[in-house]
């Protein structure tokens, strides 16, 4: 699948301290990257193409360029993949219910989000792959691991669909640390089904759905159907990075039981740790509640665009909070980015400023301490007041700040 067209990105003399990250299965921050100068590895969950793109999408993937620019930074090439999970449950009822075909909804939907994310100056991925077109991988990566005994079929005789074991993989919970009762309940919120009848287990996860009258489906030798969705992004990551990769994202919400059930299906295949760190992005919300498709509360950056909105000022409300921290949207967010991108532009319009090695620095610093964006922000913020007000002959310091701005944080001014 093509993905979007990438910025300019500035370059900066690199500096190759690696950042850390906050990695939700060791619970610490932990450094990430490769320790000699082969590619960093980055996989980060895609959209499911329908209701694209509100703030809570483009926080996770802004949060994400953050990490890839760090490593940019450093030097480091980055093998980025991302994908698009173009056919699944929710995907097939929001089609179903408008009356659209369902590959039309994700093709619009995705291509929306292509230019959601260029506007936004995210550094687009090198592989960007759709689920179906990686049904062949899926197909693969099922049958690699049914010598593992732990792929079967549910006991249903009208739909025998094929199930993982999750619980009886190595290091299940290696990600989440949830207790049995937590993982049972919040499997039943997001997607899983705990209920079924036929399962080995409550916790086991969908691998391939048999086909149903009415939905889409493949031929594959597991008989006509089509993936879950953990697997999906399991034999994307693998097929398009390898084994044990640097970081796998996503937002907060994917913890579990997506990214738990990802792991465990690549741990019974490979014997290796599916990433080295799993690293969250907060989730965002609005109105009292999580952005959410399906409660319907979205802010859509498409819209934001429409009205006006600078896209610089819409990605500088997103740096000014914490990617890991879980934040509400308010009007009062953008007013503030508005402002704080027009004091920014000011200075930067002038010749001349204050000395800026120390902010250049300091921003540098910020972002390799757990993507400290909003760190960043304060940094740049004090320069541009002290050369707002003293003013300064430094002729270099403008160009330094803007290349920094740009190449770290993706702010064109
Ligand atoms: N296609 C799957 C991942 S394989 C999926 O979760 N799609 S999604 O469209 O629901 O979400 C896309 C990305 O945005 C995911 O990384 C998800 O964690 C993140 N996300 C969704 N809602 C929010 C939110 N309110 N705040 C922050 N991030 C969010
Ligand atoms: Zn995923």
């Amino acid at each position: 699948m093509q993905a979007w067209s990438r910025p300019e990105i500035a370059a900066l003399t690199p500096d190759p301290r690696r950042p850390r990250v906050f990695d939700t299965g060791r619970g610490e921050l932990t450094t990430v990257g490769p320790s000699d100068d082969s590619a960093a590895r980055l996989y980060v969950c895609g959209i499911t193409p329908y209701d694209a793109t509100h703030l809570g999408h483009a926080n996770t993937y802004v949060a994400f360029d953050l990490l890839n620019r760090v490593w940019r930074d450093a030097g480091l090439e980055v093998a980025y993949t991302q994908n698009v999970t173009d056919v699944d449950d929710p995907l097939l009822e929001r089609a179903e219910a408008t009356g659209v075909d369902w590959r039309e909804l994700a093709a619009e939907q995705t291509q929306l989000f292509r230019t959601d994310m260029e506007a936004l100056r995210v550094i687009p991925p090198g592989d960007y792959v759709g689920a179906v077109e990686s049904i062949p991988l899926v197909i693969e990566l099922i049958e690699r691991l049914m010598p593992t005994g732990l792929v079967y079929q549910v006991d249903d005789p009208e739909h025998p669909d094929w199930y993982f074991s999750c619980s009886e993989s190595a290091d299940f919970g290696e990600v989440s640390h949830l207790d049995r009762a937590a993982a049972l309940a919040i499997f039943g919120e997001r997607g899983g089904d705990p209920e079924r009848p036929g399962k080995r287990d409550a916790l086991d996860c969908l691998v391939w759905r048999l086909a149903r009258e009415g939905e889409p489906s493949w031929p594959s030798p597991l008989g006509q159907g089509r993936p879950g969705w953990h697997i999906e992004c399991t034999a994307i990551a693998l097929a398009h990075l390898g084994e044990a990769f640097d970081v796998q994202g996503g937002g907060s919400d994917l913890v579990f039981p997506h990214h738990e059930m990802s792991a465990a299906e690549a741990r019974a295949a490979t014997g290796r740790p599916f990433a080295r760190a799993y690293v969250h992005a907060g989730m965002v919300g609005y109105q009292g509640e999580k952005m959410s498709k399906s409660k319907g509360n979205l802010v859509l950056v498409s819209r934001l665009r429409a009205e006006g909105v600078e896209p610089m000022a819409i990605r500088l409300v997103l740096l000014a909070h914490h990617y890991r921290s879980d934040w509400e949207y308010t009007d009062a967010d953008l007013a503030r980015a508005t402002e704080r991108l027009a004091a920014w532009r000011a200075v930067t319009n002038d010749p001349a400023a204050l000395p800026a090695d120390d902010t250049v620095r300091a921003i540098r610093d910020a972002l390799r301490n757990d993507l400290d964006a909003p760190a960043a922000l304060a940094t740049v913020d004090v320069w541009v007041a002290a050369s707002a007000a003293i003013g300064g002959d430094d002729t270099d310091a403008v160009g330094a700040v803007v290349t920094a701005v740009d190449a770290l944080l993706g702010v064109k001014l």
